[in-house]
Formats: C-alpha cells, structure tokens, sequence
C-alpha cells in the first residue's frame, strides 16, 4: 500500500534541483536528516547533493512532514509555556495505589513522600478481636501545594493483602478496583457531555516486597502477573535497613530474574531518541536502583553530626531517609514525583487504559470500522475512483442501450402495423377494381352481343321500344 504510494513521488525525477522544494528534503533524506537550521550555514550542502544525483536517486519515500525554516517568528514555540500555564491553573491529578502485606510500612512511605502526615499512626487491632475478612481498599486524598503548582494527590491503600491463611485471591479485589476505576472513567467518556472528566485511574502502583532476602514470594509473583497489564508496577524493597548493602544487592537480582522469568513488566522509564545528557544519564540511575530498596520515616532524629534528619536512629547510628547512599528513597521519589508522574499519567491513559477499553468494547461487540481510519494514499483513492466512475459509465451506456431497443422495437412495431394496414388497403382496393373489371367486362360482353346491358333496363327499354 504504501510502497505504490511512494512510487509516484510528487517530484518529478528529471526535474533537476531547481524544483525541489527549498527544504532540501532529499538531500536531508540521504545524509542522514540535517537539522533545518544547518541550511543556514551551509546552504548548498543539501541542494548540491540533491542536485547531482536526482536522476540516481532509488525511490526514496518522501517524507510525509517537510521540514521548513522559518523566516521570521511565528510564536508557536511559546505552546510548552500555554501548555504550562493551563496545567497550572487546571491543577494536577495523581493517584498511587500501596500494596503489600501489613506492617511493610506502606503508610510511612507516603508518609515520607509526600512529607504530609496523609496517615495518622495505625492502631493495630489487640488480639483477638476479628480482623474483617478481606482485602479492603481505602483511599485519601489531599490538595497539596508547592511553588503554586496544586496537585491532588490521592493514595489507595490496601490494608490486609495477604494477611490471611488463604491469600490465594489476594489480589483479585485490587485487579476489581482499578478496573472499575477503568469503568468509571469509560462511562464518563460515553457520556454526551464530556466536560470535566474526573480521572481516578490509578497512575502508579508500589508494590513492597517483604525484606526476605530470598526471592519473590508465590503471592507476590501472582499480584504482579495479575496486574501487570492493568497498572505501572513499582516494585519496593520494603525495610530495606534490615538488610545489608550486600543482601540488597543479591535480592535485587534475584527479584529482577523472577520478574524477567514470570515476563513480569514492571514500569521503567523509558528512553526517548534527542533526549539530552542529563535525562538519559538521571534515568540511566533510576533504572538502575530499581526495585527501590527504600525505608520510610515520619520522624526527625539526630545525626551523628547533629543534623536533624528524617530516619530511623539504631543504637549503631542513623538511616537517613534522604540519602542516597543510604537507600532508594530519593531515587523512587525523583521518578515518582520530579521527572516521571506524567510519564506514568501518559503510559496509564495511552497504554493500560487503552488496552482494558479496547478489550471491553471489543467484548461488548462493539467493533472499529477501519476503512474510517484508512491511509489516504493518492495512487489507491485514483484508482477506485477510477473502477467506480468506470463502473458507472458501463452502467449509463447498457441503459442507454435498453431505453434505444426499447424505441427500436417500438418503431418497428409501429411500422409493421402500418405496412399491414396498407397491405389490408391494397388488397381492398385491388378487390374492388377487380370486382369493377369483372362487370366492365360483363358488360362489354353483352353490348357485343347486343343484348341490353341489365336484364331490368333492357326489358323497360323492350317495353319501352314496345310503346
Ligand atoms: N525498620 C523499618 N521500619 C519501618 C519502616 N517503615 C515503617 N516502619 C515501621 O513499620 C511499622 C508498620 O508501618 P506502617 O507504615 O504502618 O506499615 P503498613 O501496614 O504497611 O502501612 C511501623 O512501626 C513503622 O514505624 C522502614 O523503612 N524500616
Ligand atoms: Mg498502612
């Protein structure tokens, strides 16, 4: 489809270099895309190799955007800044989900992320009395500002994943919450007023792993199947200062074999083409600490220098929360917060949200007419024009051929008729001459043989020659 669209390039191949578009187009093609501003200190690097060899050129498909110099400041490089300013003024939405069985400190770790008491200590039930049954899911929300930017963070917990003697559906009341959080956010697109869609989808779930040692757990292996297609996984290494930097190690890898043999995928930054040094390098590191090995804390304690820090103090000294050699707290809010909640936003709405949608409407027989979608290729769309204006014409002439039948049978018919009637004529009148000839000849006859012409005449005249 597309080749037979590039075989008619708009440009033809003898035209030489003067009609090639200002662009360089070609010349950029085949010397591996010059930025557009190059042209400008070497204005004939382009033309002069498009010039020489045009009628050497392979059928290079044109590119389909031509890329242009402006002459003069049209000012749509300031669309970031509007972009910016709306999504100021609009405010941002964000919702994480924690998973992980009790007690990994899920709610410290919002806790230090957000730096906002979002979770007031738990209390934890005393013994004996009966926990509910199931996993619950509880969500809060808080309207947190910085720098004028609002964000609306929202944190659903939740508390009880595997908790009980039977985890075998742990994750099934989590899978049914982010799919009717999916529902919710479908049904509001259906709706003939679209104003305001109020997104509740989960963006990013942290998922912690218990500081074993060892490797995944089977529970965790089966959250992360189950949900990897439905929400970004961020794997946590929960605790991480019960273990040392050697254990962390190990267990990473150990952790990231299991995920790669499940073909478990797990959010990871990912890599853009013409990203600059320090974004392919600040990624490089966050990809590179993942699982997180993080540890959480609300409270400020004493450093050994004297510094109040966020940490847990051991009577062999301090973990600070914010240092990166101390742990992957820094890192896994970096992304989280500073360099990826819109990456995940974006992956959550293009990707996982697409996918579960396509699915349900695809179950709900709905089906997408691709023929709407269609490349609209100049070669193809000629050439069915041309089938259905051929088809047309074939269909005018054969009604013309039946409306001139039609008349040709009529005519004929008509004058069969009146060759008719005037044979019926002829033979009439033949008859009566006939008929005429036969009594002139009677009569002939009897005046030759001098009898009178008419028995009734003759026999008047006797009587009359009588008298
Ligand atoms: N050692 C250690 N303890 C932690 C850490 N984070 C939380 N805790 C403690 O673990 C307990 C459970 O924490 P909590 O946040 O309520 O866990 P949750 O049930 O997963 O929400 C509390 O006593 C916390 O002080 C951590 O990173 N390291
Ligand atoms: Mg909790």
């Amino acid at each position: 489809m597309a080749d037979s669209y590039y075989d008619n390039p708009p440009l033809s191949a003898g035209s030489g270099g003067g009609s090639i578009s200002p662009n360089g187009a070609y010349g950029e093609e085949r010397s591996g895309g010059i930025s557009p501003n190059s042209r400008a200190t070497s204005p004939n690097a382009s033309y002069a190799n498009g010039g020489t060899t045009m009628s050497a050129l392979p059928a290079t498909p044109t590119p389909a955007v031509q890329r242009k110099v402006l002459q003069s400041w049209v000012g749509f490089s300031n669309l970031p800044n509007q972009v910016h300013r709306r999504s100021v003024r609009r405010g941002f939405q964000f919702t994480a989900m924690v998973v992980g069985e009790s007690g990994l400190g899920k709610s410290t770790l919002i806790n230090t992320l957000f730096e906002t008491k979002l979770y007031a200590p738990k209390e934890y039930p005393p013994p004996g009395v009966e926990r509910g049954k199931t996993v619950q899911i509880e969500s809060i929300s808080a309207d947190i500002e910085e720098n004028g930017v609002r964000l609306k963070l929202t944190i659903v917990d939740t508390p009880g994943f595997g908790d009980y003697v039977n985890n075998d559906e742990s994750w099934k009341p989590i899978v049914d919450n982010i799919e009717a959080r999916f529902d919710a956010y479908l049904e509001q697109e259906n709706r003939v007023n679209r104003k305001q869609l109020i997104d509740n989808r989960i963006h990013a779930c942290i998922y912690f792993i218990q500081p074993t040692g060892h490797s995944l757990k089977p529970i965790d292996i089966e959250f992360l199947r189950r949900l990897h297609t439905k929400v970004n996984l961020i794997p946590v290494i929960a605790k991480a200062d019960t273990l040392t930097d050697e254990e962390i190690t190990s267990f990473k890898q150990r952790v990231l074999a299991d995920i790669a043999h499940h073909g478990i995928r797990i959010f990871q930054p990912p890599q853009y083409e013409n990203e600059d040094e320090e974004t392919i390098q600040e990624n490089e590191e966050i990809l590179s600490k993942v699982p997180f090995a993080v540890v959480g804390s609300d409270t400020l304690v004493r450093a050994a220098d004297g510094r109040q820090v966020r940490g847990r103090a051991y009577p062999w000294g301090v973990i600070e929360v914010d240092n990166e050699s101390h742990c992957d707290f820094v890192k896994l809010r970096q992304m989280l917060v500073r360099t990826h909640m819109e990456e995940l936003r974006e992956h959550t709405n293009d990707v996982l949200y697409e996918d579960y949608r396509t699915d349900k409407l695809r179950a709900m027989g709905v089906s997408q007419d691709e023929s709407v979608f269609k490349e609209t290729n100049p070669a193809i769309k000629q050439a069915e024009e041309r089938t259905l204006h051929e088809a047309k014409l074939a269909k005018m002439e054969t009604e013309m051929k039946m409306v001139f039948q039609q008349k040709v049978q009529e005519k004929e018919h008509k004058l069969k008729q009146s060759e008719e009637e005037l044979y019926a004529r002829h033979r009439e009148m033949k008859e009566a001459l006939e008929k005429q000839k036969l009594e002139l000849d009677d009569k002939k006859r009897r005046v030759e043989s001098g009898r009178p012409l008419t028995p009734e005449k003759g026999s008047k005249k006797r009587f009359g020659l009588g008298k």
